[in-house]
């Protein structure tokens, strides 16, 4: 063949083989086969390319401010290793199973959740197994047949922060001298979650182990876990005791001690007649914030970056790099109050 029929011929097969899908000079890394689980691969290499990976992140209560900041840090999260991220809001068992189905349109490799309802988790799991998408659950475990299930979870470690917004709220309690023949101890309850009666029961046990009257302890059981729930379970729980003179309040959360300060307030009741212990951190920095003190005491800080951030990270790694998270982490808290909230927040990296 003449010397420019051949220079022809390559120049097309160039052309050709540039405009074929997927036929790039530089080849872009495979996809490795996925390990079994708890086999991590050898490999450093990407075997996804970050921008080929996308992560669901479902919170059952997108509006409250703990869910948010876990958002906010995953967000951080994908910019900085260069992933999608789909925020989604998970508030019933069919936004759920409607939102996997859309993560899978999305080609999602995985998805983090905060299930509405923690019996959710074995249709939940089997979607998931359907669609081959890793799941790890984040502050609410999943339970089958009222048994925990075998899923990768970050939690708080809450039967020990319970014990410490108890021990919180008692160590005000005697340092202001109160009688305990007229003080209530109010628990705003949510106790078909693991997570919040683990919690609640820690706070009930350390204050009565150190000496508090049982039959002074008042549980309010909430509808719904936010600031709403809690206020209407309190007040019909403050009519039924017209008797108490001051109380203290712990909950599941800081909505639900919210709550309950915003009924004792409607009640005639206010900072010096209410020791209000939280969990949570960003609504009770708001409630710090104000320019005057309120019956909101002090809060355990948990950590959204961890519970963010984290998460993501180790759904991104799982995905990419065949890394298996652990099945369990538990994550601790500290207790701040008006004076030192902001401050630890701000240490903590919490605060922007
Ligand atoms: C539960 C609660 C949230 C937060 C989280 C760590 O999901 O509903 O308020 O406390 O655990």
């Amino acid at each position: 063949m003449p010397v420019h029929r051949r220079l022809c011929w390559i120049a097309l097969a160039v052309l050709v083989a540039a405009s074929l899908p997927g036929c790039k000079s530089k080849p872009e890394p495979e996809p490795a086969a996925a390990p079994a689980a708890g086999q991590t691969t050898s490999s450093t290499a990407p075997a996804v390319h970050p921008a080929d990976v996308t992560i669901g992140f479902l919170v059952k209560q997108p509006e409250e401010p703990w869910f948010q900041n876990e958002w906010k840090f995953a967000d951080k999260c994908a910019k900085e290793y260069g992933f999608r991220l789909s925020k989604m809001g998970a508030e019933n068992g069919e936004k759920v199973l409607a939102n996997i189905d859309a993560l899978h349109t999305q080609g999602a490799q995985g998805f983090i959740i905060c299930t509405p309802d923690v019996k959710l988790g074995p249709a939940i799991m089997a979607k998931a197994k359907q669609y081959g998408m890793k799941v790890i659950a984040v502050d609410d475990q999943f339970v089958d047949k009222g048994e925990f299930m075998d899923v990768h979870y970050m939690g708080i470690a809450a039967r020990k922060i319970g014990e410490m917004m108890g021990q919180a709220a008692y160590d005000e309690f005697q340092k202001r001298g109160w009688a305990a023949d007229e003080t209530g101890l109010c628990v705003v309850t949510y106790e078909q979650l693991d997570t919040a009666r683990e919690r609640t029961d820690g706070a009930i046990d350390v204050i009565t182990r150190a000496g508090f009257p049982k039959e002074r302890v008042f549980k309010a059981a909430e509808r719904t876990t936010d600031v709403p729930g809690a206020m209407e379970a309190t007040l019909s729980l403050l009519t039924q005791h017209p008797e108490v003179k001051k109380w203290l309040a712990v909950s599941m959360n800081d909505e639900g001690v919210l709550g309950a300060v915003r009924a004792m307030e409607q009640r005639g009741f206010g900072k010096d007649t209410i020791i209000g212990v939280g969990i949570g951190g960003t609504t009770a920095l708001a409630e710090f914030d104000k320019p005057e003190p309120t019956g909101f005491f002090a809060t355990c800080l948990i950590n959204p970056y961890r519970h963010g951030f984290e998460t993501a990270e180790m759904m991104f790694k799982w995905i990419t790099e065949g890394k298996e998270p652990p099945k369990m982490t538990l994550t601790e808290a500290t207790v701040v109050t008006r004076d030192t909230c902001r401050k630890v927040m701000t240490e903590q990296g919490l605060l922007d």
